[in-house]
């Protein structure tokens, strides 16, 4: 989609700082970061949020999971983390191109606000 900044991203066409690519998902750290590893996952392909993902193609939709789960691994998080998909207006998604937040580094609270 022209307008979408993550597919801009998944483009190269916006910078950020990738730190992991292949052809089905972009890897980058959240420019406002919230914990010391704050990483952002995106499929390439564009899906407004995770519901049409795994509607559309539930098998990319793992791949996806296992994708930000390879990472946190990679990233050092062994204490924990958080995997995050803030999905419409009342889940506080701010960009309509699906992604998963990659959270750790540090105790995080819950319940969620
Ligand atoms: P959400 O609110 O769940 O849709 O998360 C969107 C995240 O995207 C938010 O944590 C900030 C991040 N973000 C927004 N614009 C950019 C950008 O241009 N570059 C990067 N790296 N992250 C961005």
């Amino acid at each position: 989609m022209s307008d979408c900044l993550f597919c801009g991203i998944a483009a190269g066409d916006i910078p950020a700082d990738v730190i992991y690519r292949d052809e089905d998902f972009v890897v980058f750290r959240d420019i406002v970061p919230t914990a010391p590893t704050h990483i952002l996952v995106i499929p390439v392909q564009h899906h407004e949020n995770i519901a049409e993902l795994a509607n559309a193609d539930v098998e990319l939709a793992g791949r996806f999971v296992q994708t930000a789960t390879t990472v946190a691994q990679q990233e050092g998080v062994h204490e924990g983390f958080r995997l995050v998909t803030n999905t419409g207006d009342e889940g506080g998604q701010s960009v309509r191109h699906v992604h998963l937040h990659v959270l750790g580094g540090r105790q995080l609270g819950w319940p969620a606000g």
